[in-house]
């Protein structure tokens, strides 16, 4: 798969994508990056990619002109125009589900937002979706790509290291879809500072095992992620779970 990243700070993805798997996937030839400097598409002395908003009002905007050099650039390159998103505050929320969707494709475009935003213009008539990662304000929309390139990459084939995902349908993983949160884990030493391991778990009984698992998993989604059972399909034996006051003792927080 082929990521174009178009930002006016390429320099800030040598780090994110020069690191585990992504790292190992660009030199395996399962993932290429292309980074494009903004600047390189404008042609003023000051190498111009933001000015004041119409109307008035705080801060500056991104240029519509050098975003659309730019992906002319791209599609000149690929001999199409990839599917492109932009990285904005006021996007729609990325999940799992778009992660899933945004690997079907060969080739991907991803524009970094700055400043106090886009012109519209970019959003409606340029790229095809605008996603935002979460509720929270950062600079800029270079981290949210970083982020999205990461949760796209480990889906493809060959990325991950398990190419037995290629054979999927989706390249998700089964049991990676996103439905109760990942219960506790633990590995040697048994104690440590006096904190034990679930003595279950250190048990040998593996149906023991899979059920304070299941109900582990399901309170700690019930405790940090009350969300995320509104909208998981829980089995006869999870509601059953959730009904038994816990056997296990172990601080909460
Ligand atoms: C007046 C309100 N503005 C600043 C507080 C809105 C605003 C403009 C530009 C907020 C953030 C940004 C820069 N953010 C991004 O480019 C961005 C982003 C984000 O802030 N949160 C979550 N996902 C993303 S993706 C790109």
């Amino acid at each position: 798969m082929l990521f174009h990243v178009v930002t006016i700070f390429p320099g800030f993805f040598t780090g994110p994508l020069d690191y585990g798997v992504v790292a190992r996937a660009r030199q395996s030839g399962a993932l290429a990056v292309r980074l494009w400097d903004l600047r390189d598409f404008t042609f003023d002395r000051h190498r111009t990619v933001d000015d004041r908003p119409f109307g008035g009002g705080e801060g500056m905007l991104m240029k519509i002109e050098p975003i659309s050099l730019a992906l002319d650039k791209i599609a000149e390159q690929s001999g199409r125009r990839p599917h492109a998103v932009l990285l904005s505050a006021q996007g729609r929320l990325f999940e799992q589900a778009a992660a899933r969707r945004l690997a079907e494709c060969e080739e991907l475009v991803l524009l970094c937002g700055r400043y106090e935003g886009v012109d519209e213009r970019v959003a409606e008539h340029l790229v095809d979706e605008e996603i935002s990662i979460g509720n929270f304000v950062l600079s800029g929309g270079e981290l949210a790509a970083a982020v999205v390139l990461d949760a796209v990459a480990r889906l493809r084939p060959g990325v991950l290291g398990n190419e037995q995902s290629a054979q999927c349908e989706s390249f998700a993983a089964p049991g990676e879809e996103v439905g109760i949160l990942d219960g506790p884990q633990y590995t040697r030493p048994a104690e440590f500072r006096g904190w034990q391991a679930p003595e279950i778990l250190l048990s040998g009984n593996h149906e023991q095992i899979r059920r304070w698992r299941r109900r582990a998993a399901l309170e700690k989604t019930l405790r940090n992620r009350p969300d995320l059972l509104d909208r998981a399909k829980l089995s006869d034996e999870d509601l059953e779970i959730l009904e038994d006051p816990p056997r296990h003792q172990g601080a909460k927080n």
